[in-house]
């Protein structure tokens, strides 16, 4: 009975937030003060910028604070028409899987690097969803160089986090699924056959590549979101699982039996020594890890064929259990890394427990039972405290660096403002509506911004003109430089955002790539000059070294082309300046437009389908005489001769 009390109770709280009834103050004007505090004047810049995961559709994009202007859409996970990523021959390698070309993910979560716990900002990473990858953004060129699939893993909700010096980007399964040679298996058998795992990889400090390092297996709980530990808790990292029933069907009841779930303890640094002495088996799996090399601007796919995987039953100070009320979404670890926030969805208080405690508590053996031999941390021994009533639906937390915590509320549709030492609620703002995540520029780190909070909102309602079925979705800026928050702004976001992460614009808008050098361009086809423009025939492949400068392509007309061959057009931007990307496309082909960056050489695959002339030419509006950068393939039919042919601009 008691089982679903909250289930009935959060029932009724959604048919209370029905669309009629609106937080308290929605209708609340925002005053010129407001306006005035995220204007950002003609000519001059935002003061952070906002990296923000657009969940559904597989990107991030770049949003400047505190105007919330959007600048930049950054195609990670899907595919984007608009600069060719997943279209061109060159990144084609990089949604490669072990399942093959995947073309789409759902990225829910940012992560910023970071050293000595503060953000450095060289690299963004994002997570895949539903097919597991972690990928990695260059923030000098806002291009993915890097995408990692991570086996033993179903559904990569739970990452990527990053430990404080970004030694490793961490990912937890959420899906627990059946492993290895044998995982034909009947799902009835969940408890015996299924498991959980939680991936360590390594990044190079010099370069940003990523290396699975090892993986944890874990019992087959539900696994979300997790922080690692930092400056004092360093070393250690902390993840909020679910489902620690262990249920398999109708989870929304079945796991949602227990009052109290975990937040799994992991003893990282311990890992790796174990991971150095040695211990741990080398593991089959499949996995793909892809790499853009930026000077032959072409991604490589290479499959890996085996992962070490660490066992906590058996090493056996790795993985502590801590008792956390109630089905907890997401763990957060504040400044000082003292203490573990744990959010429970179906929980009435947020348990706030400390580092110093934890450490007791495993010195001392103050047990309460074992997961699998795993110890299970007496809760009252490791609690700092309880805030309480703090609204309904904690699930997410971030820190102003004053001593304050801020809690996301879904189903009150709140930011609940409280002190992290007392545990007192100090504030409380109503979000339009029903908010996931929050965001304090350098929120997660050592040394918060406590300047702005930022709600990313599941729902909008009525906050914006209506756009047919599916409306916007929003954010919400507030200033947090006083005692009481302060709705300042509302601005639509690309996609649905989840996590976002934001640091100073200062950290990177002087190391921003202008260019690609075109002496160093070693692409194979790359050309140093419009002298270099030929066309070459293969057997029936037809390549095409073409050069596109302001304002024309060489070659311009091409003919000796027949139906069954396959056209290759590889095209160099001569241009070595900031800011002059030319585009290419072709008539009736069956793909998107590349978009060529200064210096670089990309290239289009095209199989003509039928006899005729065919117009090509340049999409990005480049120079006054951009609509007379075009040119003409003809193409002959199977079997007619039609002399190779091709014309570099000679006078007619
Ligand atoms: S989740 S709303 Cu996908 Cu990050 Cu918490
Ligand atoms: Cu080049 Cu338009």
């Amino acid at each position: 009975m008691k089982k679903n009390v909250w289930l009935l109770a959060i029932g009724l709280i959604a048919v209370a937030l029905a669309p009629s009834c609106k937080p308290k103050g929605a209708q609340s004007a925002i005053t010129g003060d407001a306006a005035s505090k995220v204007y950002v004047a003609p000519g001059t810049h935002d003061e952070f910028y906002n990296i923000v995961s657009g969940g559904f559709n597989g990107q991030m994009s770049v949003v400047g604070l505190p105007s919330g202007r959007v600048f930049k859409i950054l195609p990670v996970f899907s595919v984007h028409p608009e600069n060719g990523w997943g279209f061109s021959e060159e990144t084609k390698p990089m949604l490669n899987t072990s399942h093959g070309f995947v073309p789409w993910d759902d990225l829910h979560h940012i992560a910023i690097s970071m050293t000595n716990a503060e953000h450095d900002a060289r690299w963004a990473f994002g997570n895949a969803n539903n097919t597991p990858r972690i990928a990695r953004v260059d923030l000098t060129s806002f291009k993915t160089v890097e995408i990692l699939e991570i086996p033993n893993s179903a559904g990569n909700h739970s990452s990527p986090f990053i430990t404080q010096n970004t030694e490793y980007v961490v990912a937890g399964t959420r899906f627990s699924v059946p492993v290895g040679e044998n995982s034909d298996v009947s799902i009835d058998s969940y408890k015996e056959n299924f498991k959980g795992y939680i991936s360590f990889i390594g990044v190079d400090p010099k370069t940003g590549d990523m290396d699975l390092s090892f993986q944890i297996e874990a019992p087959p709980f539900n696994f979300d979101l997790a922080r690692a530990g930092k400056n004092k808790s360093h070393g250690w990292f902390f993840f909020s699982t679910y489902n620690t029933e262990m249920a398999h069907t109708l989870l929304e009841v079945n796991a949602s039996q227990k009052d109290k779930d975990f937040i799994m303890a992991v003893n990282w640094k311990k890992a790796e020594e174990y991971v150095k002495a040695g211990k741990g088996k080398k593991v089959k799996a499949k996995y793909a890890h892809n790499k853009m090399n930026e000077e032959t601007h072409t991604a490589t796919s290479t499959i890996m064929e085996e992962v070490l995987v660490l066992d906590p039953t058996e090493l056996k100070d790795i993985v502590y259990f801590i008792p956390c009320p109630k089905s907890p979404h997401g763990t957060d670890t504040d400044p000082s890394g003292e203490y573990i926030v744990g959010s429970g969805k179906l929980a009435a208080v947020i348990p706030v427990f400390s580092f110093t405690k934890m450490l007791a508590a495993i010195e001392n053996k103050d047990f309460e039972g074992d997961v699998n031999g795993m110890p299970v941390l007496k809760y009252e021994s490791v609690l700092h405290g309880e805030v309480e009533k703090p609204g309904l639906g904690p699930l997410h937390t971030e820190f102003d660096g004053k001593g304050f915590a801020y809690t996301s509320m879904f189903v009150s549709s709140e930011i609940v403002k409280w002190n992290i030492e007392t545990l007192e609620v100090v504030d409380r703002v109503p979000t339009y509506y029903s908010v996931g995540h929050l965001m304090i520029p350098g929120g997660p780190t050592g040394k918060p911004h406590g300047k702005y909070m930022v709600a990313y909102n599941k729902i909008t309602k009525d906050r914006y003109l209506p756009t047919g079925p599916e409306l916007t979705q929003s954010a919400q800026l507030y200033d947090i430089s006083g005692d009481k928050m302060q709705l300042l702004l509302d601005f639509p976001t690309i996609g649905e955002p989840h996590y976002a992460e934001a640091f100073p614009a200062a950290l990177i808008k002087d190391k921003q790539v202008k260019f690609y050098p075109l002496e160093k361009n070693n692409h194979p086809y790359a050309l140093k000059g419009v002298a270099d423009a030929r066309v070459e025939r293969k057997g029936n492949e037809i390549h095409v070294y073409m050069t596109s400068i302001r304002s024309n392509f060489r070659p311009d007309n091409i003919e000796g082309v027949n139906v069954g061959d396959v056209v290759y057009f590889h095209v160099t931007n001569l241009e070595q300046d900031w800011d002059v990307p030319h585009g290419f496309s072709i008539k009736g082909a069956n793909t998107a437009e590349i978009l060529i960056m200064p210096g670089e050489t990309s290239t289009y695959k095209w199989t003509p389908d039928r006899p005729g002339v065919f117009p090509f030419y340049c999409t990005d509006f480049c120079s006054a005489l951009h609509q007379e950068m075009q040119g003409y393939l003809r193409v002959s039919p199977k079997g007619v001769n039609t002399p190779l042919k091709y014309s570099t601009g000679e006078a007619q």
